[in-house]
């Protein structure tokens, strides 16, 4: 039994690569990186890496992680500049006793020393989104809209797991702004006794309830992760609201150590890709109406 789980329309390319190397018997940690690291290297995807949204002062600022969930270790850094895998950075720290969460410039010069290789990754068509939105801003538009975190969590034939997350974050953030992608369990969590989750929206209020760890929580306790994931969303959107008077987007994806998988979110549509050694490569669409998650799965 293997499966793949990813986040949004453009992870598609990667959920079939990780899931072809998860088929032919390859870990989990190298299916999920390839995974991500797909949607990284594409400049037509302007939330993560390449081509991906920049800051308030048009800059793009990377966060990401990995974590596995054999012997729970984590990688991440956050708002580094300039290099193409910002996942394959992480996943190079996730060993380490110590250091193993870098931000800013010291991730920058670590990444350096060990090889990485500096990339630019404001494209053309990147800053010129930047442009029309700053000039929107300007002329009062909310700054806060755009984004999108590419999310893989998958199982390999072993049993093992494990996490990977990639995003440029918020559009228009402030300059050294972190949201949730490279928080463990805000952003993401795994167990290989469990199973795990990742999230993407709003890092701000997903930050709020340490949503994946809730999901992981709740699936320990036995709630399958559709169920999981329809919970933990339901419980911290209506806690926001409540105590808040609004939540941001939250949208979330599982699967736990038998390969089940589940999906869902606040918003009308979150889609996400799933490849599974049962039922090959399917489309998933969660979506949530006057308070009703539905989930729809199809072959893809
Ligand atoms: C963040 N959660 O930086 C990320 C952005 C994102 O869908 O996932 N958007 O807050």
């Amino acid at each position: 039994m293997w499966g793949i789980i990813g986040t949004w329309e453009m992870v598609k390319e990667g959920v079939v690569a990780g899931g072809t190397m998860l088929d032919a018997g390859r870990g989990v940690l190298d299916a999920c990186e390839k995974c991500v690291n797909i949607v990284e290297a594409n400049p037509d995807f302007s939330s993560v890496g390449k081509g991906g949204l920049p800051n308030a002062a048009g800059v793009v600022e990377v966060d990401a992680a990995v974590m596995e969930g054999r012997n729970l270790n984590i990688g991440a850094v956050m708002g580094i500049r300039d290099f193409l895998h910002p996942a394959s950075i992480a996943r190079s720290l996730k060993d380490m006793a110590f250091n193993n969460v870098l931000c800013g410039s010291g991730a920058e010069s670590y990444a350096e020393a060990q090889g990485f290789e500096r990339h630019a990754l404001l494209t053309p068509k990147s800053y010129e989104k930047w442009q029309r939105h700053h000039q929107a801003v300007e002329d009062g538009l909310s700054p806060y809209i755009g984004h999108d975190t590419v999310c893989a969590i998958g199982l390999d034939r072993a049993g093992h797991m494990a996490t990977v997350t990639s995003t440029s974050g918020l559009f228009y953030k402030q300059p050294g702004r972190v949201g949730d992608s490279p928080i463990p369990g805000s952003g993401y969590y795994v167990d290989d006794e469990i199973g795990g989750a990742a999230a993407t929206g709003l890092g701000e209020d997903i930050m709020k309830g340490s949503l994946s760890y809730a999901i992981v929580a709740l699936m320990d306790q036995g709630l399958s992760p559709q169920a999981a994931c329809e919970a933990a969303v339901s419980a911290l959107d209506q806690k926001l609201k409540r105590r808040r008077g609004k939540a941001g987007d939250l949208s979330v994806v599982a699967m736990d150590c038998k390969g089940r998988f589940g999906a869902a979110t606040n918003i009308e549509r979150f889609p996400f890709y799933v490849m599974t050694s049962e039922k090959g490569l399917q489309k998933g669409l969660a979506s949530y109406h006057d308070g009703q998650h539905t989930l729809e799965v199809n072959h893809a």
